[in-house]
């Protein structure tokens, strides 16, 4: 969406403000023994007690409040009995509606002990995020943005997903414009303009470049099962530059572990 008005930016802060709380809180428990489904249920009462509404949930009929990935699941795990144990890879993707307005936010933390090269993913695929956001100005095209990532994702040795995208965000979940890639594909680029609502959202891979579906309708996984590392904020392109609606308390991303 575009925004027009500044109830249209009030209220884009306002579920901005929820999503990062309910994905900080999981954040927190994310520990060795406790479920996937315990961690879902924490945004469950966040939404709950601030009037907000599961856009997965709302938009897609998903059976979770939140997609929780662990390990091979590059996105929109189902939350389950799983019990976190050390060593996983764990992705958070909050997603969440009030009053009409959507944001989307998500982050991927590793329960130690984890391998160098895996950290070395994660900080990449957040840096890639930051680096795309910076190009998030009015009159830019979104494969601009795309390249952004893809040039940080490469300098270190590693590759991009490419059908999975950031994305238009505001007056629903996966709004216009349609698909931000994560790579320099000039062909259906959009103009960014000001007032746009944008989930950047980066997914940097050891080497597989694609995601399949499992036959549960949800789940995604790379052929070779490679580790995925997401992070997404939601974010106003202004004149000034853009804004990030979906920071938390804490500076950056909370991550229990780092
Ligand atoms: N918030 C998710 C979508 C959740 S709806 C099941 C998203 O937009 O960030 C992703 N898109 C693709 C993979 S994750
Ligand atoms: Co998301
Ligand atoms: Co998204």
């Amino acid at each position: 969406m575009i925004i027009k008005t500044e109830r249209d930016l009030e209220a884009l802060k306002e579920i901005g403000r929820i999503c990062a709380l309910a994905r900080d809180t999981m954040a927190k428990s994310a520990k060795a023994g406790i479920t996937t489904l315990e961690l879902d249920l924490i945004a469950k009462d966040i939404f709950e007690k601030h009037g907000a509404e599961s856009a997965p949930m709302g938009e897609y009929d998903f059976p979770g409040y939140t997609c929780i990935s662990v390990n091979d699941v590059v996105a929109h795990g189902i939350p389950s009995g799983y019990v976190l144990k050390e060593g996983d890879k764990v992705n958070i993707d909050v997603s969440a509606s009030k009053n009409g307005y959507f944001a989307d936010t998500g982050m991927t933390l590793n329960i130690p002990p984890v391998e160098e090269k895996l950290l070395k993913l994660q900080e990449v695929a957040k840096r890639a995020m930051y680096k795309s956001i910076e190009k998030a100005m009015p009159g830019t095209m979104s494969n601009n943005l795309g390249r952004a990532v893809y040039n940080e994702a490469r300098l270190h040795g590693f590759n991009v997903i490419r059908n999975l995208t950031g994305h238009g965000v505001g007056k629903t979940l996966h709004d216009s414009p349609e698909n931000i890639f994560n790579y320099n594909e000039r062909r259906g680029a959009s103009l960014i303009r000001e007032g746009h609502v944008l989930a950047i959202e980066t997914f940097i891979t050891e080497n597989d470049d694609y995601v399949e579906e499992y036959p549960d309708g949800w789940t995604l996984k790379t052929p070779h099962g490679n580790y995925v590392y997401q992070f997404e904020h939601t974010v106003v392109v202004t004149k000034e530059g853009p804004v990030i609606l979906t920071n938390g308390e804490e500076a950056d991303f909370f991550d229990p572990f780092i």
